[in-house]
């Protein structure tokens, strides 16, 4: 079974918000705030609890602006990744257990300390664009395929 994930960026132009895992799954990497949507929760509602548990940040307006499978060659830890433009929220940013947030400028972006897939679709999501995909990984955390396309269609990934 595939697990429900969120991905949620601020994106304040010319600056977006990643924090640094700082345990578990990722660490080490920069990255959005999020989790696994819990059962009883819509998709919306794990992303807003996510963002606050790790960042103290209270998402009031979002756009959902991509989904994107992740599949391990070996089958293991399948997910589904809701990705979530975060367009207005109450409070600054504040470190958690599991996050350092950090305001980047878009051309600092540290691509090099994030999953290698963010680079093929954050671009995108900087544009405002919205997409869909699937990265397959390897055992090493390596993308053996991907693919990627931009979504025109309206109401597709609600
Ligand atoms: P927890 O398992 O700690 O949440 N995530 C990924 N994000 C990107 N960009 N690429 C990946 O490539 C990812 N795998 C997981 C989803 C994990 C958080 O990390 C994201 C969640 O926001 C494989 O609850």
């Amino acid at each position: 079974m595939k697990k429900i994930l969120t991905l949620c960026i601020i994106h304040q132009h010319p600056k977006i918000l990643l924090g640094m895992k700082k345990r578990g799954h990722g660490e080490g990497k920069w990255n959005g705030f999020g989790g696994k949507v819990e059962k009883e929760e819509t998709i919306e509602q794990g992303a807003i609890r996510e963002m606050k548990e790790e960042s103290g940040i209270e998402i009031s307006k979002m756009n959902k602006l991509g989904i994107i499978d992740f599949e391990y060659q070996d089958g293991s830890g399948n997910m589904e990744v809701h990705i979530f433009d975060v367009k207005e929220f109450r409070g600054s940013p504040a470190e958690s257990e599991e996050m350092k947030p950090k305001w980047f400028r878009v051309d600092e972006i540290p691509y090099n300390q994030m999953w290698p897939d963010d680079k093929y679709w954050l671009p995108m999501f900087l544009d405002g664009k919205k997409f869909k995909g699937k990265f397959i990984f390897d055992e090493n955390n390596k993308i053996v395929d991907y693919c990627i396309d931009e979504i025109v269609q309206e109401g597709y990934l609600s």
